[in-house]
């Protein structure tokens, strides 16, 4: 494939290296330094404060725009006049000639109002399932005006904006060059992620109790009253709580787990944290829901239980032995490593660009 000019723009909610921007951090990185190994020049467009690895960052000022994620159905698009995300998009407007192709990592509904404005083709990664009436309204608009320009970690998510057709899954990577396998772990499980309501940590409190099975938590606290309201019902979470750790501690600590325990309340889109936990070795106990139940294969990488059951969960903790720690560092191997990744995004960037549809006439 020939050297593409890649501008990649970020998260509007917080700088890169926060925490805020939460898995699509680390997808901007796996895939920035990948795109860069292959001879294609990479530059990350973000809020400022944004670190990348060694990838060139362009920085942007401005208020940070509120997070989606916490948002109900029928939130209104909300729109700093002088924030981040609309400075981050007029700098991509005023350098588009410098690019082959701009891709959006922004779940807004701006990057996506604004793709038909743009002469440098606009394709958007969305890093969530359907969220709000307004941020569908925005994805849907791009998959009847610009077929082929979505792209989403997993079939589930995609379908869940009722256009799963219009997108290319693309999946996720992680450098397994920094995941150690541990062939034999202690006795404790790990539960990873944003403290926030809808990862429903409190799931996983209940089942290791129930299972009577030490609970390692690490993650970035991002809801304060929520952490205090568990705290309240799980005496015991104060002390599972081992912070938002760097990849290499984190790791080595997930690394010891018997198994990671996911419980998420929503459609999670993908689950970074499923695939750092096989690359260690360490088996998934999952909700069956969203992208966590794609990536498991149940019964060898991990067990997969009816969402929100949390006996089903408790009882698949007592099955963890049956798993094959081998197997996970495998399956990570085959379909999450960082050339796997860049192959799939290639194939997308071939694909809009080796026959990108002529320009759309946006609607009168
Ligand atoms: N909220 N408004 C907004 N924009 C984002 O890009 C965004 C978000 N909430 C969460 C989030 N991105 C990331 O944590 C996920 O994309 C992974």
């Amino acid at each position: 494939m020939d050297r593409l000019r890649l501008l990649l723009v970020s998260t509007p909610v917080g700088p890169l290296g926060s925490g805020l921007g939460g898995g699509v951090e680390l997808t901007l990185l796996n895939l920035g330094q990948e795109l860069r190994r292959r001879g294609h020049d990479v530059t990350i467009l973000a809020p400022a404060g944004s670190v990348l690895g060694d990838l060139p960052v362009v920085g942007v000022s401005g208020p940070l725009q509120p997070t989606a994620h916490t948002q109900g159905r029928d939130t209104p698009i909300v729109l700093h006049q002088d924030g981040v995300l609309g400075r981050m998009w007029d700098t991509a407007r005023q350098h588009q000639d410098a690019y082959d192709l701009i891709v959006n990592f922004a779940y807004d509904w701006l990057p996506f109002y604004l793709t038909p404005f743009f002469q440098t083709p606009v394709a958007h990664f969305v890093t969530m399932g359907s969220l709000s009436d307004a941020m569908d309204g925005a994805v849907r608009q791009v998959a009847d005006q610009f077929p082929g320009r979505l792209g989403a970690y997993t079939r589930t998510q995609a379908e869940t904006f009722g256009c799963g057709a219009a997108f290319k899954i693309l999946s996720s990577a992680i450098d397994l060059s920094c995941y150690q396998f541990c062939p034999t772990p202690g006795q404790a499980v790990a539960w990873l992620g944003r403290i926030s309501p809808e990862k429903a940590l409190e799931d996983a409190l209940a089942a290791t109790e129930m299972a009577q099975i030490p609970l390692k938590i690490l993650g970035k606290l991002e809801d304060e009253a929520y952490w205090q309201s568990l705290g309240q019902r799980f005496p015991q979470a104060a002390d599972s709580y081992l912070g938002f750790l760097p990849t290499q501690a984190l790791q080595a600590i997930v690394g010891q787990c018997r198994a990671l325990v996911m419980t998420p309340r929503w459609v999670e889109a993908f689950g970074n944290v499923a695939i750092e936990a096989l690359a260690c070795g360490v088996p998934v106990i999952a909700y069956d829901r969203g992208g966590p139940a794609e990536i498991v294969r149940s019964g060898t990488t991990g067990w997969l239980v009816p969402p929100d059951d949390i006996a089903a969960l408790a009882e698949a903790l007592t099955r963890i032995e049956a798993l094959d720690r081998v197997a996970c560092r495998q399956q990570a191997e085959t379909e999450y490593s960082l050339p796997a990744l860049g192959d799939r995004f290639e194939a997308w960037f071939q694909a809009m660009l080796g026959t990108s549809p002529p320009m759309a006439e946006p609607r009168p």
